[in-house]
């Protein structure tokens, strides 16, 4: 009776066949492709590439020192290094090898200089939008070549997180200009900038304020609706959806708390923690990016972002072949007309 039982749960030879809901043989193996996966993504590695785009002063190049400062690469910067961040003013692309598990991560911020401080930010978003292109056009000369690379190399910007200024009003003409041309081309995650600045309630109401006007005026910023693939995906972003602009607080010392050194910003009321969710949202920021959404961010660059650049790019390049000109691909920018 029992040799029986065992006998039925063990593997048979050759495929398994299900009519329906009924299986015919027992256990196929197909489940060990995802070792096979994981084996393979640890030997290559993946690359992953952030920007941060906003007004000046609100804390961006803070944000990615803190990105690299805080739990995901404590190790490769080491503890008590100091730095003053100087004014940024070209795009700096700073990239650091991630390890962990024996899987291997090339993280590269790419930090913008501030907008906003010119009496005329007619459009500022011109050299942001610029740099975005650059790099799916230079995906697509890699990618059309005849012997073109095994892997080639990902400089795409797979999430551009967008500082807004914590004023606890509206958005701003300029933000929601800026918003809506960067979501066009990339993934966009708004945040609240600062938000040490702001109570939890003018937080929560902020944020009320900014989904709202985010709305009105068409601007899809990232998680986006249209891409859930499954109902599981869709709750679990809609969670998120509810979050976003996360209000975050950017901080590269570090301070000791209850005996143990924390990223933080020292206030009048204490320490503001910047790895504790209980103080500000930086944690959410993090996992979607590095944990949560890592793959969705990178498919939806390649499927959705790039696709469209690669269509009208090759579009352009054939009716520039059919009227006798060059099919060279030169850089173009496909400027849409403005929003507002
Ligand atoms: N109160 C507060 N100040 C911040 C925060 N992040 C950065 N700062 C400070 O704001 C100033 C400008 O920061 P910086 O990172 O250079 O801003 P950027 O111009 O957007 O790159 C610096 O003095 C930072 O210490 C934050 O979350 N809260
Ligand atoms: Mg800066």
């Amino acid at each position: 009776m029992e040799e029986q039982a065992l006998r039925e749960q063990l593997p048979r030879d050759g495929p398994s066949i299900s009519t329906g809901d009924r299986q015919l043989f027992g256990y196929v193996g197909i489940d060990a492709v995802l070792d096979q996966m994981r084996i393979k993504t640890m030997k290559t590695g993946f690359e992953f590439n952030i920007m941060v785009v906003g007004q000046s002063g609100l804390g961006k190049s803070t944000m990615v020192n803190t990105l690299f400062k805080s739990k995901i690469s404590r190790k490769s910067t080491g503890t008590g290094y100091e730095e003053r961040i100087p004014k940024t003013v070209h795009l700096l692309s700073v990239t650091h090898i991630v390890e962990e598990k024996g899987v291997k991560m090339k993280l590269t911020v790419t930090d913008t200089p501030g907008f906003g401080d010119q009496i005329n930010n007619q459009n500022c978003w011109e050299p942001i939008v610029e740099f975005i292109n650059e790099q799916y056009e230079r995906y697509l000369r890699e990618e059309i070549l005849i012997n073109r690379k095994r892997k080639i190399p990902d400089t795409r910007v797979h999430a551009c997180v967008y500082f807004v200024p914590p004023t606890g009003h509206w958005l701003r003409p300029l933000d929601l200009e800026f918003m809506w041309r960067l979501s066009k081309i990339t993934n966009v995650v708004p945040v609240i900038a600062r938000a040490d600045t702001l109570t939890l309630e003018e937080r929560a109401e902020f944020k009320q304020k900014i989904q709202k006007d985010l709305k009105a005026h068409g601007i899809h910023v990232y998680p986006q609706v249209d891409f859930d693939e499954d109902p599981d995906d869709r709750l679990l972003n809609d969670k998120i959806r509810e979050k976003i602009p996360f209000a975050v607080v950017g901080a590269d010392k570090e301070h000791q708390v209850n005996g143990k050194k924390v990223l933080g910003r020292k206030t009048k009321w204490g320490i503001i923690e910047v790895e504790n969710p209980a103080h500000c949202e930086f944690p959410l920021l993090r996992d979607l990016l590095i944990r949560s959404h890592l793959q969705d961010l990178k498919d939806i660059t390649h499927n959705v972002h790039y696709e469209q650049y690669r269509v009208r790019r090759l579009n352009e390049s054939n009716q520039a072949s059919k009227g006798g000109q060059c099919l060279a691909l030169s850089a173009v920018n496909g400027e849409p007309e403005s929003h507002l």
